[in-house]
């Protein structure tokens, strides 16, 4: 298996994203550098999958920058809109990227259904993690957590949808909780968020 160092390009234009992909790669001593930092172009996300759209901006970035190049493509799946938003998550914060539309939007549409209930409030978020070299040659991983939506939204940290995701297991939202605690890493476990998940098993095949 091919393994990651030198220089990379972290292939998102989502400053929330690139934060905690940066967090994330900081350990492994691997140089990152962003595809906005290059000014690479936003390719179109034209996969019907998380996986493939992680795999279009990954070769997308490796291609035009003759980098290795490392991509996720996420989302969150709610159960009772059978799997939306999902991976048009990012469009349903409109042009303006603006998630606090986006999460009333969800609101609304549990609300049209009597779905008050926590069980009945299950969603979950999904990441596709891609490395692709040059060359080609690529590997990709998915991770996921699944949680409660809550409403009223809480909190102030992360991004997008984090203010109305409550990991299962826990009693705070993504938007309550510090970044260490979202990844989940240690001393406080091995992987929390989706994009943590996945993390590391791309760690254990391309990394250390
Ligand atoms: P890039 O394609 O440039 O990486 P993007 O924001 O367009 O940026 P996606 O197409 O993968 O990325 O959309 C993912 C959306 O899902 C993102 O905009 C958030 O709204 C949401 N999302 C993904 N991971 C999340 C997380 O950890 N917390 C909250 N929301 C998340």
């Amino acid at each position: 298996m091919r393994r990651l160092s030198g220089r990379i390009v972290v292939a998102t234009h989502n400053a929330g994203k690139l934060k905690e992909m940066r967090a994330l790669l900081a350990p492994y001593g691997v140089e990152a550098v962003s595809a906005g930092e290059l000014g690479l172009p936003e390719p179109e996300e034209t996969g019907t999958t998380f996986a493939a759209n992680a795999a279009i901006k990954a070769h997308a970035a490796a291609g035009a920058s003759g980098l290795p190049a490392f991509a996720d493509d996420s989302g969150i799946c709610v159960a009772a809109l059978g799997g939306d938003p999902g991976i048009y998550s990012a469009r349903w914060g409109g042009p303006d990227k603006d998630f606090d539309f986006a999460m009333r939007r969800i609101e609304e549409l549990l609300q049209a259904q009597g779905a008050t209930a926590p069980e009945t409030r299950r969603a979950w978020f999904v990441s596709a993690l891609c490395v692709a070299w040059p060359d080609g040659h690529a590997v990709e991983v998915e991770g996921r957590v699944d949680g409660t939506l809550v409403h009223p939204p809480r909190g102030p940290s992360g991004f997008g949808y984090d203010p109305m995701f409550r990991p299962d297991g826990h009693e705070r939202t993504f938007g309550e909780m510090t970044p260490e605690e979202k990844h989940g890493l240690p001393p406080l476990g091995l992987g929390l968020s989706h994009r943590a998940r996945a993390f590391a098993a791309l760690a254990e095949k391309v990394l250390g």
